[in-house]
């Protein structure tokens, strides 16, 4: 079979909920893919950056491949002796207390609101009644997953048109005016849920200071900090949670995909004793959430990011091939941005959008893609080589300044 006929099988059998690039991936390892007519790729995209380690990371393989010798999953009806370790590790890497682990993100995300509402009816003292009064406070252009109770946060038409209604008790506001968060906050007000850089809006970073004001803010008020660090924490942008490039400590941290390397879907919710203390035995759960196998492959996938340095070596390569971008001078770019390897490039509305762009990029064997209509987005996993981003870097110039 070739890359056609998988991609009609794909197309008669699986809903078209996407829109990919036409490469049929079937092996990979480190920053480079191969596909099934073995044709070479460099991954400029890590899975949205849950391959930060690099595909097949050797380490975190064995790892995953030894746990599958003793035992996959217990369910938490009982214990098993990998969570207990990887909660230590992650706790002790990250200064939080406590950790409660998950698969998806989205599903992270849905913790991390549970608690904090629980955590404001229970210690705030907001009015719970029959329903619940607890409101929480998102930003626009957000993007936290896919459920409908985050799909009801989003302020995107197409991530919400069709499948209303959805769950109250939540609010927008602009992203980057900390004004706004001040206007919006009221005494029912529990969480203030933010990414340090918004990816799927195309790689924005908000104003200088911009953090640092609204965590004040929710201190001030008593309303939790909530960072999602999804895609931009754990070395993406070139430090272990994007939002200490302002010094400041989130309440609460959401993680995922890179906490696996990409070999499994592990995520967690990072806060207090005091926070995460609200949930009872029964209060929450997940089937494979905390799995033996889970937490092994999470533990060696922290263990890399570690020892390889990747915080660091994201951080610099970062800064250099930003550099190298923002000195490119093509007539199609309007703005270069980003923290450590996650980068994204706006192209003029005039350049034709920016899937053309990374259409042509796959052809000359670079895998990157758009967000929105005019974003092109680079993250590369944070072990590639510097000659690979140098050759990744001739291709996108020679696009950029003639297609
Ligand atoms: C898709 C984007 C990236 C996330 C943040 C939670 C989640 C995500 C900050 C949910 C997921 C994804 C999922 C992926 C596309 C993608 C994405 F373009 F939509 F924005 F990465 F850039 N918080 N991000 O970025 O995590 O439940 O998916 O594990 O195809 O929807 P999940």
């Amino acid at each position: 079979m070739h890359t056609q006929d998988y991609i009609e099988l794909e197309n008669q059998y699986n809903a078209h909920n996407y829109h990919p690039l036409d490469v049929v991936i079937e092996s990979a390892q480190g920053a480079w893919v191969t596909d099934v007519d073995g044709k070479k790729y460099l991954d400029f995209l890590s899975a949205y950056s849950a391959v930060n380690q690099g595909h097949n990371h050797p380490r975190i393989v064995k790892a995953m491949i030894d746990q599958l010798g003793k035992v996959a999953l217990t369910s938490r009806a009982f214990r098993n002796n990998q969570l207990p370790l990887l909660a230590k590790e992650l706790c002790e890497l990250t200064g939080y207390e406590m950790m409660l682990p998950m698969n998806s993100g989205a599903e992270a995300v849905e913790t991390a609101i549970k608690a904090a509402r629980k955590w404001g009816y229970t210690v705030k003292g907001v009015p719970n009644g029959e329903h619940g009064q607890a409101e929480v406070i998102a930003c626009a252009d957000n993007f936290h997953g896919r459920t409908i109770m985050i799909t009801g946060m989003s302020t995107e038409p197409q991530y919400r048109f069709g499948f209303g209604p959805f769950t109250p008790g939540f609010k927008t506001i602009p992203y980057g005016d900390a004004q706004a968060l001040t206007d919006a906050i009221t005494p029912n007000t529990v969480a203030f849920l933010v990414e340090p850089i918004q990816g799927e809006a195309g790689v924005h970073i908000p104003p200088e200071g911009y953090l640092r004001e609204v965590a004040a803010i929710c201190k001030r008020n008593n309303v939790l900090f909530i960072a999602d660090e999804i895609q931009s924490g754990l070395g993406r942008a070139g430090k272990l949670f994007a939002h200490q490039w302002e010094g400041i400590r989130a309440d609460v941290v959401i993680i995922g995909k890179a906490l696996s390397g990409g070999l499994y879907p592990v995520s967690a919710v990072l806060s207090s004793k005091e926070i995460l203390g609200v949930f009872e035995p029964g209060d929450h759960g997940s089937t494979f959430g905390g799995s033996p196998l889970a937490c092994a492959v999470a533990r060696e996938a922290l263990k890399v990011l570690v020892d390889e340095d990747l915080f660091e070596r994201s951080r610099e390569l970062g800064e250099y091939f930003k550099g190298r971008l923002q000195r490119l001078e093509s007539s199609s770019i309007k703005e270069v941005r980003g923290r450590g390897l996650f980068i994204g490039v706006e192209l003029y509305p005039e350049a034709g959008g920016a899937r053309r762009f990374c259409e042509a990029l796959k052809d000359r064997g670079l895998l990157c893609k758009e967000t929105h209509q005019h974003v092109i987005r680079f993250a590369p996993p944070l072990v590639i080589k510097k000659e690979d981003l140098d050759w990744a870097y001739t291709q996108i110039e020679d696009v950029l300044m003639n297609l």
